[in-house]
């Protein structure tokens, strides 16, 4: 790639070219599951809106950074996700189709989620056609092109030799390291990311160049929805630890960014 072709993450033209259809679609992304922030009423909302979907929703897209740390293990599944795990396979029984995006904090999903929901993975985020509308739905790590040390850490962690070596560190140990290192980057980097504005711009090139109706990304816990002089939208998921935010886009409606702590669960309000 020359210097001066427009930047595009090398994951994400494959995605492009394998449009998935979709109905009625709601985004949601870094609820960071696990962390003590807010914890219970965190859950409680969530809870909520999980049960705010059967007959109102046909795709649940999981943007990434669901939990605060998830590994698959051969013979383990962590305890404390399991409630979580059980309302989405009630979900995905009143045939809600449920897409799961891997996130910086998704560290290995192997083939759990998509036989126990079941729900579709997507390791690098994918393009849904919604109405005939194509969307980039990823979950936002190493999306900018500035990203470069998040691109080296994605490259390193997917590693075949990685991710084999850190299945066999025992489940209790693996939760007390990535539970630290997570507190540790909060601390050091507190506040948004310095290059935001560069997601943005990239985000808006590709909708430009590949005739995308709009991109949907999370990983920066801002919420924000831009739409484009020329119709399209351009949205930051944000994030349901401090937020509560969710993206909702139905065939023939104009996207919508929810902030539920205000608008409650509007898609259940008019049946
Ligand atoms: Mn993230």
């Amino acid at each position: 790639m020359s210097i001066t072709a427009p930047w595009i993450p090398p994951w994400i033209p494959d995605i492009l070219s394998s449009p998935q259809p979709a109905g009625r679609t709601l985004f949601l992304s870094d609820l960071h599951l696990g962390t003590a922030w807010e914890r219970l009423s965190r859950d409680r909302d969530l809870e909520a809106l999980l049960h705010s979907l059967p007959g109102n929703l046909d795709d649940l897209v999981l943007g990434g950074d669901i939990f605060e740390f998830w590994w698959e293990w051969t013979h383990a599944v962590p305890r404390a996700h399991l409630p979580f795990l059980l309302t989405l396979r009630d979900l995905a029984r009143e045939g809600i189709r449920i897409h799961f995006i891997a996130g910086n904090h998704d560290f290995k999903v192997g083939d759990f989620l998509r036989d126990f929901l079941p729900a579709q993975v997507h390791p690098d985020g994918f393009r849904m056609e919604i109405g005939g509308q194509a969307w980039l739905m990823v979950h936002g790590d190493g999306m900018a092109r500035s990203d470069r040390a998040d691109r080296r850490i994605r490259r390193l962690l997917r590693s075949r030799w990685a991710q084999s070596l850190w299945n066999l560190v025992p489940a209790d140990l693996a939760y007390r390291v990535a539970g630290g290192v997570g507190k540790a980057s909060r601390v050091a980097n507190p506040g948004p990311a310095p290059n935001i504005e560069e997601y943005r711009a990239d985000a808006v090139r590709w909708i430009l160049e590949h005739g995308l109706s709009g991109v949907v990304h999370g990983h920066t816990h801002r919420p924000l929805l831009e739409r484009l002089p020329t119709g399209q939208h351009y949205i930051n998921n944000g994030d349901w630890v401090i937020h509560r935010s969710a993206v909702w886009i139905r065939p023939d409606e104009p996207a919508r960014l929810i902030d539920c702590r205000q608008e409650g669960h509007p898609w259940a309000s008019n049946t």
